[in-house]
């Protein structure tokens, strides 16, 4: 193990001798490490991040959202009778007390529990498992219904305000940073023809038709973690963008990676196809497991939620290809054109899908209603 990241980990309050502190997992911001233990010859793991102060800017903040939620869910697997160090994130402190270590390069770093017996998928393997997924994260915003919004800070400003990305999208062409803009005409002409439609939940909600909540924002398959002996969601994790959104973008943010036959980076688009059978699962999922807490409004736009989502990533990345791949992180030249392209497949698909994702919905509200 490097010295550097040694003195890191002997900042926090870990138990044993830690024996490494590997690089771990498939997210795209956070430096992520799993980092084994050795607590009288029996091994303890722990998970060492490095918050992204690219994309958090205050990642103090951040921390105290993390701690607050993980605290009010902690006390609500425990009211059930739950596993207190699976089913929810538990936060290490650092030595001197705080919930985040600040090393010498002011660098942010968390320590948490690992979710021992878990498995995380990059892919939908079994529809029986995108169903499960979306329970778990309707459940998810539905043990947060009482959660205090108001204390919440806000980690990254405008997250899924899509006319807002629309905006960061044609400043990155503005800038033309890298000179990569003669690439992408297409894919830019693609989102300029659906500026109006990128308004669409934000017209909605200045009309007073839709109430914010408490979501998660970044409903990817792999920030679910399942029970490897069980095959059960056991822990939501990637708690970094809680914050007041709207219910319906924690839907199609799961439909966007998860309701399609290729990864999200997948370049050779004739294999990437929007699958509404895996639509109208997640679909089941996600209502029962909201519990009868959604809206008319909110059931009505999920359909479109999953286009927005689509549309809005698909528009985060290509803007990342133009500012030269500055956020999201990439293993190969071209990957965020790779995403961004995948993305807009699939938006295309869903608006082709659009009335056929409506009557579905329509059938599961009046299951929910019933
Ligand atoms: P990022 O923001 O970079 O996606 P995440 O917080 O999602 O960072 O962590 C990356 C991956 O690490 C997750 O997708 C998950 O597979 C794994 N992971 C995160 N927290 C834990 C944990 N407490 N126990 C086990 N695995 C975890
Ligand atoms: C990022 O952190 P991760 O890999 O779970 C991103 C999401 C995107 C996703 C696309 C904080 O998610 O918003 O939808 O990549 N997270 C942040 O794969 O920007
Ligand atoms: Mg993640």
């Amino acid at each position: 193990m490097e010295e550097r990241v040694k003195k890191i980990v002997d900042n926090f309050d870990i138990e044993g001798v830690v024996v490494s502190a590997e690089p771990y997992g498939n997210g795209h911001i956070n430096d992520t490490r799993v980092v084994k233990s050795d607590v009288l010859g029996k091994e303890r793991l722990y998970i060492l991040q490095k918050i992204n102060k690219n994309v958090f800017k205050k990642p103090w903040e951040l921390m105290e959202n993390y701690v607050g939620v993980t605290e009010f869910i902690r006390k609500k697997v425990a009211a059930a009778g739950g596993d207190t160090e699976r089913e929810v994130l538990n936060v290490i402190k650092a030595k001197d007390g705080k919930d985040y270590y600040l090393d010498s390069d002011g660098e942010y770093w968390r320590m948490l529990v690992f979710v021992t017996d878990n498995l995380s998928y990059d892919r939908v393997e079994s529809p029986e498992q995108f169903y499960i997924c979306a329970v778990a994260f309707g459940n998810f915003q539905y043990m947060l219904r009482d959660y205090p919004a108001e204390t919440l800070h806000e980690t990254i400003p405008n997250f899924h305000n899509t006319p807002d990305r629309f905006r960061q999208l044609m400043e990155a062409v503005n800038n033309d940073a890298c000179g990569r803009l003669g690439e992408v005409g297409e894919e830019i002409e693609f989102a300029k023809a659906r500026e109006e439609f990128a308004g669409t939940f934000e017209r909605a909600f200045a009309e007073g038709k839709l109430p914010l909540r408490v979501t998660h924002n970044d409903t990817k398959l792999n920030n679910i973690l399942f029970d490897a002996k069980t095959g059960k969601a056991l822990c939501v994790v990637d708690l970094d963008t809680i914050m007041p959104g709207y219910a319906m973008n924690d839907f199609g943010d799961s439909i966007r990676f998860g309701a399609t036959t290729a990864a999200e980076d997948e370049a050779d688009l004739t294999k990437v196809n929007f699958d509404i059978n895996l639509f109208e699962l997640y679909a089941k999922g996600f209502i029962e497991g909201a519990k009868g807490g959604l809206t008319e409004a909110e059931i009505d736009l999920l359909p479109e939620s999953a286009i927005m989502m689509t549309f809005e990533c698909g528009m985060r990345f290509l803007a990342d290809y133009l500012n030269g791949d500055t956020y999201f992180k990439i293993h190969r030249p071209k990957q965020n054109l790779d995403r961004a392209r995948n993305q807009f497949k699939l938006v295309s698909d869903m608006e082709k899908a659009l009335p056929e994702m409506h009557k579905i919905i329509d059938k599961y509200k009046e299951i929910a209603n019933a």
